[in-house]
C-alpha cells in the first residue's frame, strides 16, 4: 500500500500526554463499538439501514483535537467519531438517529428525518433566532449525495475571510472572532471524482480561504477500487498542481496514513494553524484507512475485496495500530486498555438501550392506546369480529412502527363507515390528534416558522410623486443595491461579471468601486460553488446575494439548491437556516440557452425556497427588500428583457416592500381571469387592450411569487367574479402553468365556480428557437393570448364571437 508520508513541521504541538492519549483511545473504542452494535441493530430489524464510521476513528480524533469553538464541519456519513470527540453527539443520540426517533431532544441533528450518519448541530434557538456560534462547535447539516457537502464548505470558509477583512462586520460577534474560524470538510476517496469537489478545490485555491478538507481514503467507493475513480489512483497526486509554492498561492497538501496516531495529530494541528492564521486552504489525504464492516448494512465487502485485502485491513486497522502505539510508548499496559475497551462497550450497550427504550416506548404507548380504542369501538360495531382481529394483530406486532398503528386505525375507520358517530367518536378523535402530531413529526418546518417568515414582513407600498423620474429598470435595482450595501454590512454579492462591470446588465455598475471588492465581487465561472459560497456564508449569519448569470445556467447550481439549501430547514427541523438569495434572470430573450423559463423544474426541486418572479425591476427591488427582512432562502428571477424598459423611480427606495404570496390585480375585467407572472405580464396586458377593443374585458393577475402562492386566495376571488380562467406562462406545457392551475382549481376549490373549462397558455415543449422569429414561434405571443381568450368566449357565445 502507499508508503508516502509527508507531515510538515508543526507550529503548535499536539498534547500527547498519557491522559490525552488514553482519552482518545476511550472515544475511539466507544465509536468502534457503536459501529459494531449499530450493524447488529439493523440485522435484528430494529432499524432499516446503517452506515458506520469504523476504520476512520483515529484521523477523526486528530481532527477534533484541532477543531476549535466557532469552527464548522461539513462532512459525510463516516464522521461519528469526530462528532463524539467534539462532544456534539452522544451515543444515545447516535442510536436515536439509527431508529429514526422524531424527537428533537433525542435526535438533535434531524429529528429522525435523516438516515443514520447525517450529523448537524443546532445553530438556532427554538424561536429561529441565532445562537452564539462562536461559543459552539458547529457542524453544517449533512446530505447524502456524494461530494455535495463540499461546495458549502467554500462558503463556510469564505465567511471567515469576510469577517476578518470587512471591518463593517466587527459587531457581528455571535458569528466570528476576527475571522479565525476554520471550515473543516471530509469526503470519501471515491467521491472526490465528482466535479463539485474539483470545482471547490480550485475556487479555494483562488480565494485563499481557511478550509481544511480531509479525504478519508479506504481505497474503495462501495465495491469500486480507486483505479476506477481517480487518475493515478491518488487524489493528492492528481491535485499536486494546486500545491502552493514559495512564490505562488495555492493549497497545502498533506499526506498521512489513517492508522498513524502521532503523524495524524501533527498533521491536523499543522493544517489547523495554517488555515486559521494565514487563511491557506489545506487538503489532508488520509491514506490506508479500512472498512472493518464493509460499506454499509446493504451488503458485505467479501463480495469484492480479495482475501489479501481483507487480511491487510485486519492488520492495519487503525485501532489495533493505536493500541500498539500506546503499548510501545508505554503509556498504558494491555490490562488498562482492555479495561477501557470493556467500559466503552458497556457504555455503548447502555446508551443504545436507553435510546431504544425512549424510541419504542413512545410508539408502544400509541399502539396500546389504539388497541384499546379499537376494541372499544368493536364492542358496539356491526364489524365487531374483524375490528377485534385488527386490534389483535396490531397488539402482536414485533418492533412496531407508527405506520402499523395508524394504518390499523385508518382501516378500522373505513370498516366503521356504517356505524353511528358515537361508536367511532373516540377512535376518530384519537386519530385526529395523532395526525396533527404526525404533521409536526414528519411534515413541518419546510419554511420558516419564525417571526422572520416572509409572510410576516409588513407590506410598504412604493411611493411616487409627480417629479418621480422615468428611468431604465436596471437603475432602480442599482439605486436599491447601492442603498442596501450602505445600510447593511452583512449584505454582499458575487458572481460572474458582478464585480468590475457590475453584472452583465449593470445593476451593480459602479458599486464595487464605491463599496469595495469584498461587497461586490467577481467569481470564476462555477455556478455550483457560487451556490455553495452563498449557502456557507448564509449559515454563518451573513446575507449573501449569489448571482447566476442566466436562468438557463441554474442547472449547474440547482443540485446544491435542491439537495442542500431548499431542504435545510426541513431536514434539521428548524435547527439551521441559510437565508441565501439567488439572483438570476430569464423568461424572455432569444435562443435555447438565453431565454428559458424552466419554472416547473424550479417548483419541483426547490420546495423550501421562496420563488419570486417579478414583472419589472420595481417589483424586484421591493422583493429583495422583503427577503432581506426575512430569514428564508429565495430565488429571484428578473426579466431578462426588462433592464432597459422605462419605469418610474419610487421615492422610498429601500423602504417599500412587496408582499410575497400576494398576487396583484394589474387590470380589472368581468369576462375572464388570466393568471400570469414575469415577462408574460406585459404580453397579457397588451392582449387585454386588443380584447377590450372587441368587447372582451379580461382581468389580469400577476402572481408575483410562485412559492408561496396566493396565500390570501385573491385569484379565487377573481374567478368567482369572471367564472373563467387561463393560466399563462413561458414554461413548457404542463409545468409552471399546470402548477398554478392545481394551486387554484384544487387548492382554492374553484372548480365549482367555473363556467368554462380552465385553460393554460404556455411555450412550446422544446426550448425556444433563436432570433425574433424563433421567439415568436416558440413562446406565447399577444396573438396566442387573444386567440385563446376569444376561442373561450366564442364557445360561450358563438353569435357574438363567431369562430375565427
Ligand atoms: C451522487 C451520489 N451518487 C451515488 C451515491 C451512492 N453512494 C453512496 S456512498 C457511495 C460510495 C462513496 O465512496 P467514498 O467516497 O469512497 O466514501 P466511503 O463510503 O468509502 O467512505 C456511493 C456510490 C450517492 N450517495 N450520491
Ligand atoms: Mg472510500
Amino acid at each position: 500500500m502507499s508508503e508516502v508520508q509527508s507531515v510538515p513541521k508543526t507550529l503548535n504541538f499536539p498534547d500527547l500526554s498519557k491522559e490525552a492519549v488514553l482519552e482518545d483511545f476511550r472515544v475511539a473504542m466507544i465509536s468502534r463499538h457503536a459501529s459494531l452494535v449499530g450493524r447488529k441493530e439493523v440485522f435484528m430489524g430494529k432499524a432499516k439501514f446503517g452506515i458506520f464510521g469504523d476504520g476512520k476513528e483515529i484521523a477523526q480524533i486528530a481532527m477534533a483535537r484541532a477543531f476549535q469553538l466557532g469552527d464548522f464541519r461539513s462532512g459525510y456519513y463516516r464522521d461519528q467519531t469526530f462528532m463524539f470527540a467534539i462532544g456534539e453527539l452522544t451515543v444515545q443520540q447516535y442510536f436515536s438517529q439509527l431508529y429514526a426517533h422524531t424527537n428533537v431532544e433525542a435526535e438533535p441533528a434531524s429529528a429522525g428525518r435523516l438516515m443514520n450518519g447525517h450529523f448537524a448541530t443546532r445553530s438556532l434557538n427554538e424561536d429561529g433566532s441565532w445562537k452564539d456560534l462562536t461559543k459552539m462547535y458547529n457542524s453544517a447539516a449533512d446530505i447524502s449525495p456524494t461530494a455535495a457537502q463540499v461546495p458549502k464548505l467554500l462558503g463556510l470558509a469564505y465567511a471567515s475571510k469576510l469577517f476578518r477583512e470587512n471591518k463593517g462586520l466587527k459587531d457581528l460577534t455571535k458569528f466570528s472572532v476576527n475571522g479565525n474560524e476554520v471550515a473543516w470538510g471530509t469526503i470519501g476517496n471515491a467521491s472526490t471524482a465528482e466535479g463539485m469537489f474539483f470545482e471547490t478545490i480550485n475556487a479555494a485555491g483562488v480565494m485563499q480561504v481557511p478550509m481544511v478538507i480531509s479525504v478519508w481514503d479506504d481505497g474503495y467507493g462501495i465495491s469500486v477500487p480507486n483505479e476506477f475513480h481517480t487518475t493515478k489512483s491518488s487524489i493528492s497526486e492528481v491535485l499536486a498542481g494546486f500545491k502552493r509554492t514559495d512564490t505562488e498561492k495555492g493549497i497545502e497538501i498533506i499526506r498521512v496514513n489513517g492508522w498513524d496516531y502521532e503523524a495524524l495529530m501533527h498533521a491536523y494541528v499543522e493544517a489547523g494553524d495554517l488555515a486559521r492564521t494565514s487563511h491557506v486552504p489545506v487538503l489532508i489525504h488520509v491514506l490506508e484507512m479500512t472498512q472493518p464492516q464493509g460499506h454499509s448494512t446493504s451488503g458485505s465487502h467479501e463480495r469484492y475485496k480479495d482475501a489479501k485485502r481483507l487480511q491487510w485491513e485486519k492488520e492495519w486497522d487503525c485501532l489495533g495500530k493505536f493500541r500498539e502505539y500506546i503499548l510501545s510508548n508505554e503509556l498504558a499496559n494491555a490490562d488498562t486498555l482492555d479495561k477501557i475497551e470493556a467500559e466503552a462497550k458497556a457504555q455503548v450497550r447502555q446508551e443504545k438501550e436507553a435510546a431504544w427504550t425512549m424510541f419504542s416506548s413512545e410508539i408502544k404507548k400509541e399502539l396500546n392506546e389504539a388497541v384499546a380504542l379499537l376494541r372499544d369501538a368493536a364492542q358496539h360495531s356491526t364489524r365487531k369480529v374483524i375490528i377485534n382481529q385488527l386490534a389483535e394483530e396490531l397488539s402482536k406486532t414485533i418492533n412496531p412502527i407508527r405506520k402499523d398503528v395508524v394504518l390499523a386505525v385508518r382501516k378500522a375507520l373505513l370498516l366503521l363507515r356504517f356505524d353511528s358517530a358515537k361508536v367511532k367518536e373516540n377512535l376518530k378523535a384519537w386519530y385526529d390528534k395523532q395526525s396533527h402530531l404526525n404533521v409536526d413529526r414528519y411534515n413541518s418546518h419546510l419554511y420558516s416558522h419564525s417571526q422572520w417568515s416572509v409572510l410576516n414582513v409588513k407590506e410598504v407600498p412604493a411611493v411616487y410623486t409627480e417629479k418621480s423620474p422615468l428611468v431604465d429598470g436596471r437603475e432602480i435595482l442599482q439605486s436599491y443595491f447601492d442603498y442596501t450595501l450602505a445600510k447593511d454590512p452583512r449584505f454582499f454579492t458575487f458572481g460572474e461579471d458582478v464585480g468590475k462591470i457590475g453584472d452583465v446588465n449593470q445593476a451593480f455598475a459602479g458599486l464595487q468601486a464605491k463599496h469595495g471588492e469584498l461587497r461586490v465581487s467577481d467569481t470564476g465561472i462555477r455556478e455550483c460553488t457560487i451556490i455553495g459560497q452563498g449557502i456557507g456564508t448564509a449559515l454563518r449569519g451573513l446575507r449573501p446575494l449569489a448571482e447566476i448569470q442566466y436562468l438557463d445556467y441554474l442547472l449547474y447550481g440547482l443540485q446544491m439548491l435542491s439537495d442542500d439549501l431548499a431542504c435545510l430547514h426541513y431536514r434539521t427541523k428548524g435547527g439551521q437556516k441559510a437565508p441565501l438569495i439567488v439572483r438570476t434572470r430569464g423568461h424572455r430573450l432569444e435562443g435555447v440557452w438565453h431565454s428559458g423559463s424552466p419554472m416547473g423544474m424550479i417548483l419541483s426541486s426547490l420546495r423550501g425556497m421562496v420563488v419570486c418572479v417579478p414583472r419589472d425591476m420595481t417589483q424586484a427591488a421591493g422583493m429583495y427588500n422583503t427577503l432581506l427582512k426575512s430569514d428564508e432562502p429565495a430565488i429571484v428571477i428578473e426579466c431578462l428583457n426588462g433592464y432597459r424598459l422605462k419605469e418610474k423611480m419610487p421615492e422610498n427606495l429601500g423602504e417599500y416592500t412587496v408582499a410575497l404570496g400576494k398576487p396583484e390585480i394589474l387590470r380589472e375585467g368581468k369576462d375572464l381571469t388570466i393568471v400570469t407572472y414575469g415577462s408574460m405580464c406585459k404580453i397579457v396586458m397588451e392582449s387585454a387592450k386588443e380584447l377590450a377593443e372587441i368587447g372582451i374585458e379580461i382581468e389580469v393577475l400577476d402572481v408575483q411569487t410562485l412559492l408561496p402562492f396566493d396565500v390570501h386566495g385573491i385569484i379565487g376571488q377573481s374567478i368567482k367574479k369572471t367564472n373563467r380562467v387561463i393560466f399563462a406562462d413561458e414554461d413548457v406545457p404542463g409545468a409552471g402553468s399546470a402548477f398554478m392551475m392545481q394551486q387554484v382549481i384544487e387548492g382554492q376549490d374553484m372548480f365549482r365556480y367555473l363556467d368554462s373549462e380552465p385553460q393554460t397558455i404556455s411555450a412550446k415543449a422544446h426550448r425556444p428557437a433563436y432570433s425574433s422569429d424563433g421567439d415568436y414561434f416558440s413562446k406565447p405571443s399577444v396573438e396566442d393570448v387573444v386567440e385563446k381568450v376569444y376561442a373561450m368566449m366564442s364557445e360561450v357565445n358563438p353569435k357574438k364571437y363567431p369562430v375565427l
